[in-house]
């Protein structure tokens, strides 16, 4: 008998037992979450060939197969909108990498109780220099009429409606880590049996850090408060906390990531000629504002929840700071003119 390790649990089972403890659960949700961590691993194989890409090809070229070779995040986008409009739980998709909603129209689809937004491959500029990216995709409940295709109301519903919100992560090891009303859940890719294994249970962002995530190029073009919280940053002694480090990779997911799990600060700021900033509200910042806030963090745009904002475009922009309770309440104090 081979000697199974039963202690680790899979995606799969871990997604079985969650649909166990909840009877009356159609088990949509799970399909759609084991649809995620499918098309992620097909992913996954992609950008672990990239540094290749002199041997496959660069991207637009036909590689030794005769295949056109497509940019990874077309090819992940591709992989993720195949995955699950052949599956049972989606009724379409809004992608970064798409003008319109990609809407499914088929019976099944249509019947489909979710819609799910994506940004399929995110700081997929710093492929060619292997620093690790990721997929970032949030999860709503229709709001538009079963049994017909889905509508752009199903996709511009508050980040405080999502179902589920999550993200993968292709590092030094490739995680899933995904969020519901009851916690948040990080997965290892497990490349010996091409399973993602519960490996992070529970995650909890701790309520202070001494981490902050910021372009710094851009601090003359950031308003006052924010500025003024980049300063104390900076000057904090030991006495109150500090001294702070400052990490910033260009990569939001392995960014807020790190942040996430060792606690600190990430901070897109709007500035003074791109006020809304870079990061999208539906598929960038909505997500992570589900899942760090399910782990006790915040998110806020500077002065509202994230999740509160009611999106009226497909591909709006947001200033985005999120992170540790502590961090984010101390920045407040100098973006909301306390101090
Ligand atoms: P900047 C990557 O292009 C991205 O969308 C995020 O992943 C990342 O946090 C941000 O842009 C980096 O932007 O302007 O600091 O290079």
């Amino acid at each position: 008998m081979s000697n199974i390790n039963r202690r680790v649990q899979t995606l799969d089972e871990f997604t079985i037992q969650q649909l166990r403890e909840f009877p009356q659960a159609t088990g949509e949700l799970s399909m759609l979450l084991r649809d995620i961590g499918l098309a992620a691993k097909r992913v996954n194989v992609e950008v672990n060939k990239a540094g290749l890409v002199d041997i496959l090809g660069e991207a637009g070229s036909v590689n030794v197969q005769g295949e056109d070779v497509k940019k990874l995040d077309v090819f992940a986008n591709n992989q993720f909108i195949g995955v699950l409009k052949h599956g049972i739980s989606c009724a379409g998709v809004g992608s970064e990498e798409n003008d319109d909603i990609v809407v499914f129209d088929d019976d099944v689809s249509n019947n489909s109780k979710y819609v799910l937004l994506m940004d399929p491959l995110d700081g997929s500029g710093n492929i060619d220099v292997n620093v690790s990216i990721g997929t970032i995709f949030s999860v709503y409940r229709r709001v538009s009429e079963r049994g017909k295709p889905c509508t752009i109301e199903d996709f511009l519903q508050p980040g405080n409606q999502q179902v589920a919100a999550g993200y993968i992560i292709y590092g030094s090891s490739t995680m899933l880590v995904y969020a519901t009303r009851r916690g948040v859940n990080g997965f290892t890719l497990d490349p010996s049996i091409g399973e993602f294994c519960l490996s992070h249970p529970n995650i909890q962002c701790p309520e202070s850090g001494n981490i902050y995530s910021v372009n710094h190029g851009n601090f003359f073009r950031y308003e006052e408060g924010v500025r003024k919280y980049i300063n104390v940053c900076q000057a904090k002694e030991k006495s109150t906390g500090g001294p702070y480090t400052q990490r910033y990779i260009g990569s939001m997911v392995a960014d807020v990531h790190r942040n996430l799990i060792k606690g600190g600060i990430f901070m897109y700021p709007g500035t003074i000629d791109k006020p809304k900033g870079k990061l999208r509200l539906l598929y960038e910042c909505n997500p992570f504002a589900f899942i760090v806030e399910k782990a006790g963090g915040k998110a806020t745009d500077g002065t509202r929840r994230i999740l509160d904002i009611v999106p009226t475009e497909l591909h709006q922009r947001s200033p985005f700071f999120i992170g540790s309770r502590k961090m984010m309440e101390e920045l407040e104090s100098h973006t909301q003119g306390v101090n």
